[in-house]
């Protein structure tokens, strides 16, 4: 936080804003002296290189590689993936697996390589080690992936933890995503990004690095093959990205790099190797299936930072009923809270809250709360004598509290790395529940504490209990959010069992999407923030967290009814469709606008509400394959260089592609489609990919491309549901699969497949079952019939 954003936050605290300025101040000078008291200084550092290999001892999936300096483990688990680890570091612990680190493939064997090499020879990849410890990936068939060169560490000579630098090369032709929520991507272009989860502390925009969720995760898209690389380490890092260049016939290819330098931590790698499809599940399959949100979660949600009482909260909701527009889910902000205390409620403003959420539960509308980690350090706040009573803050390394300050003052952080202190946590979920609350809104959990100057977050030194091994906030601080997820995702389905949780968060790490999904925070009001509201959610996918979505029309400022209106149309085809803003900033009611935006804005809920099952079957396909149901253009066809460098369009799932509007005074667009026959769903015209095409934008949709050949499940007029299948190209044939939710708990769902193909001039649809075909139990509505 600068000297501006303080008197922001000041100002945004009202009357009380001297005193909570003084306090940041005071929390700042705190933070320092806590870190020199605290952290050793670092002094003098040695460098060291593996140096020359000595000897091998193969063991399964692979084997260990000694060098005269340092000990390289490699292994291949039984799902491909590649594990190495340097000095003898293992898989685990870790929190980013689920559960158990997967048994090593015995197929893969450690044989000699040439020049004195070795290398591991699997189904997928094979892994070359040079006698000086660099490493290749490489396909089946030889081409090379990616070569690490032999990393470099640099040893404080008083002892602790190893700062490491470890350098890359890609292809000439790779391009990279990842790296968890980026403002400036899906592409990462050249630059450093930093790998330290961090609180803006204002509203960002594609400048902005790094941002509240970042994971050390790169996904590498090549000519040859698409991998996957994730770094198991959660301290500080920065990541230098360069992509590389091909010669064009006269010049040399230049290889594109990485450069990942790390403040600490293991120095060990998983990498995955595959089509885009294959990598994801590999990755799922490490890290762990995404929760499955309710199917009430996939609707429209609003929220308002700010709507200060129930009769407020009643007005917007009459106003989505009175108006016709669906609306699933309403968010309440801190401002319900009790002088901002976590796990409390407002007597005045909100004295009925139970009631006021059953009046909305009887009209298919879910109240989601917000949940900030900190607790007020106030004797007789009952949260922080549990808490206190529990041990279950974080503390200094002489023992005392750390205190920050967060909106309700004075506060103190639980330390979520402690099983015992996420059981605590858990618990308070129930005050929630029985406040009638569904859904659960993680916010400042990188964690953010505010102060005058320097970092707002948690001083380093900060002690975290880390399972047992101990440790500080150079380890803990990436992975807080994650822990403080699985803390309300467990204690909810202990509290709950019968549902299905619904969290998602502000901030996490590798793993996240096991409790939840995510949002992107701050994002400023803009054209800017609008697109980069779509790179977050690519990125986001990318990294295994397949749900999540912007505050639709930017957190703060008023955004113009066409730019609201732009950013409700993309909205509608993310998994997380909620309005949000913040108590400064103007209203984000679709009625608010204007006349024309509101039928607009209506058509988009509408349309949303229609493709509800599609959404429903998307969830499960990311639960069941670790697709994210919002795709990159390249996902099905990663060797078309064009694709990868588009980043205004997306797969919504197999069947659709949406060509959002990111831009003002648009009323036609170019997009580009991957290979195979696009219907435009508004015209019924089918157009051929791969190639580039004009369509019409008009401000009353965003084009919408349906594969040729797609069952799409929708809802019908009667709330039933019903196929919509666009024809195949003729002589081909078409499919899809339906996941149907069994309501929104923990019963298994039925899982229907369909195939369409032409019989003579008609489309037949049918049901692939045991027994064959047959007919499909729902209406079935054929388009593209006129054009195909
Ligand atoms: O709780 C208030 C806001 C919230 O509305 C927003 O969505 C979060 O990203 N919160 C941040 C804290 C303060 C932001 C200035």
């Amino acid at each position: 936080m600068d000297g501006r954003d303080l008197v922001r936050s000041v100002k945004a605290v009202g009357s009380a804003g001297v005193a909570q300025g003084l306090r940041t101040v005071r929390a700042a000078w705190r933070r320092r002296r806590t870190d020199a008291d605290g952290l050793p200084p670092r002094g003098a550092e040695r460098a060291r290189v593996p140096g020359p290999v000595q000897a091998v001892e193969p063991g399964p999936g692979g084997g260990v590689v000694r060098f005269s300096r340092s000990e390289l483990r490699i292994t291949v688990a039984v799902n491909g993936a590649v594990f190495w680890g340097w000095d003898g570091a293992a898989p685990e612990p870790s929190y980013a697996l689920a559960g158990r680190c997967p048994e090593p493939d015995p197929r893969a064997v450690l044989e000699p390589d040439k020049d004195g090499g070795w290398r591991v020879v699997a189904e997928r990849v094979t892994v070359a080690v040079s006698r000086h410890g660099a490493i290749e990936v490489l396909t089946p068939g030889g081409v090379r992936l990616r070569r690490d060169l032999p990393p470099r560490w640099w040893e404080p000579a008083g002892g602790g933890s190893a700062r490491w630098m470890q350098r890359s090369e890609v292809a000439a032709d790779a391009r990279f995503f990842g790296l968890g929520g980026r403002a400036s991507g899906p592409r990462l272009r050249d630059g450093t990004y930093r790998l330290w989860n961090t609180d803006p502390g204002r509203s960002f925009g594609p400048g902005d690095d790094p941002l509240y969720l970042t994971m050390p995760v790169q996904v590498v898209v090549a000519d040859a093959a698409t991998h996957l690389v994730f770094h198991d380490a959660s301290w500080d890092g920065t990541v230098v990205l360069r992509e590389g260049q091909e010669g064009a016939g006269s010049g040399h290819d230049r290889n594109g790099t990485s450069e990942l330098r790390m403040d600490g931590g293991p120095l060990r790698c998983w990498v995955m190797v595959g089509t885009p499809a294959r990598v994801l599940l590999a990755w799922a399959s490490l890290t762990g299936a995404a929760a499955l949100p309710p199917a009430w979660a996939l609707g429209h949600h609003h929220a308002r930072w700010g709507f200060g009482s129930e009769q407020e909260v009643r007005r917007i909701v009459s106003g989505y009923l009175e108006r016709d527009l669906p609306l699933d889910a309403v968010h309440l902000d801190i401002d319900h809270y009790d002088a901002h205390q976590v796990f409390t409620v407002d007597p005045e403003r909100f004295p009925k809250l139970p009631q006021l959420a059953e009046d909305l539960r009887r009209d298919g509308i879910r109240l989601v709360s917000i949940v900030d980690p900190a607790v007020k350090a106030d004797p007789g706040n009952a949260v922080f004598d549990s808490g206190t009573a529990e041990n279950a803050f974080v503390r200094d390394a002489a023992g005392r509290l750390v205190r920050g300050v967060v909106w309700a003052g004075e506060s103190v952080h639980p330390d979520f790395t402690d099983a015992r202190v996420r059981q605590w946590w858990g618990r308070l979920y129930a005050e929630r529940l029985a406040q009638g609350f569904a859904g659960f809104w993680h916010d400042m959990n990188e964690p953010t504490s505010f102060t005058a100057f320097g970092e707002s977050t948690l001083p380093r030194s900060a002690r975290h209990f880390l399972e047992g091994r101990g440790g500080d906030q150079r380890e803990a601080h990436n992975v807080y959010a994650l822990c403080m997820a699985r803390a309300g995702y467990e204690g909810l389905r202990d509290l709950a069992p019968q549902e299905r949780p619904f969290v998602f968060s502000r901030s996490g790490w590798a793993g996240l999407q096991r409790y939840g999904g995510a949002w992107s925070g701050d994002v400023a009001t803009g054209w800017p923030g609008l697109r980069a509201s779509l790179s977050l959610v690519m990125g986001l996918g990318l990294c295994g967290v397949p749900y999540s979505g912007p505050d639709v029309g930017g957190f703060d400022g008023s955004p113009s009814p066409e730019l609201y209106l732009r950013w409700f149309q993309l909205g509608a085809y993310l998994p997380l469709f909620r309005t949000h803003s913040s108590l400064r900033a103007g209203r984000r009611e679709p009625w608010q606008f204007g006349t024309d935006v509101l039928e607009h804005a209506r058509a988009a809920l509408v349309e949303r509400r229609r493709l509800l099952p599609y959404f429903v079957t998307l969830a499960h396909l990311a639960r069941r394959t670790g697709a994210p149901y919002v795709r990159p253009l390249w996902w099905a066809a990663p060797e078309d260089r064009a694709l990868r460098d588009c980043e205004d369009a997306f797969l919504l799932g197999d069947l659709l592609l949406v060509a959002p509007v990111l831009g003002p005074g648009t009323d036609r667009r170019t997009v580009r489609l991957p290979r195979g026959h696009w219907y435009d769903t508004a015209t019924e015209q089918v157009h051929e990919g791969p190639g580039q095409v004009l369509v019409d934008a008009p401000l009353a949709r965003v084009p919408v491309f349906a594969r040729a050949g797609a069952v799409l499940p929708v809802r019908g007029a009667d709330g039933g549901l019903e196929l919509e299948v666009w024809a195949p190209a003729r002589g081909r044939t078409g499919g899809g699969m339906v996941v149907r939710d069994a309501g929104d708990g923990w019963d298994e769902p039925e899982i229907e497949r369909y195939v369409a193909r032409w019989e003579g001039r008609q489309v037949v649809v049918e049901r692939e079952g045991e027994d064959g075909l047959s007919k499909p139990p729902h209406p079935v509505r054929i388009r593209g019939l006129g054009t195909s």
